[in-house]
């Protein structure tokens, strides 16, 4: 809904002209599929110049280049956890993803960010535990962070919405 500060959209996350796009990247921040490979392919091969300039990202930590030809300005490499079954910290880590996402925002000053469902894909997280962890994240940094006027979660496909739909639904 317009005005609300967490909205969710159902769109290709590349053609979004938020202040600063998420991708879920892979350590070694150098490309791949899914997200990472259409951010890629949208930004053009300057992304890939600068991506080649910061090393490795850990898991859970996050690194800013700009958007060259996307209609963002901003991309925030993040890496997720791959999904082992729950138990070897992958809610803390995919928690932590959003939370250096966030520090970065506030460090640049952004007013509006676009997430796409991280870890979700490839790296196998489930999808409703996926959307709890960002809607939980989400809703923390609004409380705390007054630049940050929007948050938009990018649904790829149903499955996604329906999983955000949910999150949002339940009480902080
Ligand atoms: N816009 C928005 N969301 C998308 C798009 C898009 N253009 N394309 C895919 N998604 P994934 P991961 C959704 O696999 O699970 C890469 O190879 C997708 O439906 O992209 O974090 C990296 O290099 C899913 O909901 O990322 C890593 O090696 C979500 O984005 C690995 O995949 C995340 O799916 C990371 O795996």
């Amino acid at each position: 809904m317009p005005g609300e500060k967490i909205q969710l959209t159902e769109a290709d996350i590349t053609t979004l002209q938020a202040d600063a796009i998420v991708n879920a990247a892979n350590n070694s921040l150098l490309g791949g599929g899914g997200v990472d490979g259409a951010i890629h392919r949208a930004a053009g091969p300057e992304l890939l110049t600068q991506c080649r300039t910061l090393g490795c990202c850990p898991t859970g930590e996050a690194r800013i280049t700009k958007g060259y030809r996307l209609p963002a300005a901003w991309v925030i490499h993040t890496v997720g956890p791959v999904w082992h079954g729950g138990a070897q910290g992958e809610p803390e880590m995919l928690a932590r993803c959003y939370q250096s996402c966030f520090a970065l925002a506030r460090e640049y000053g952004l007013r509006t960010i676009a997430f796409p469902a991280i870890s979700t894909g490839v790296y196998g997280y489930p999808k409703a535990e996926a959307a709890r962890i960002a809607v939980h994240e989400a809703r923390r940094v609004m409380a705390e962070n007054k630049t940050l006027a929007a948050i938009l979660f990018v649904c790829f496909n149903r499955d996604t919405r329906l999983a955000y739909e949910k999150a949002l639904a339940e009480k902080p």
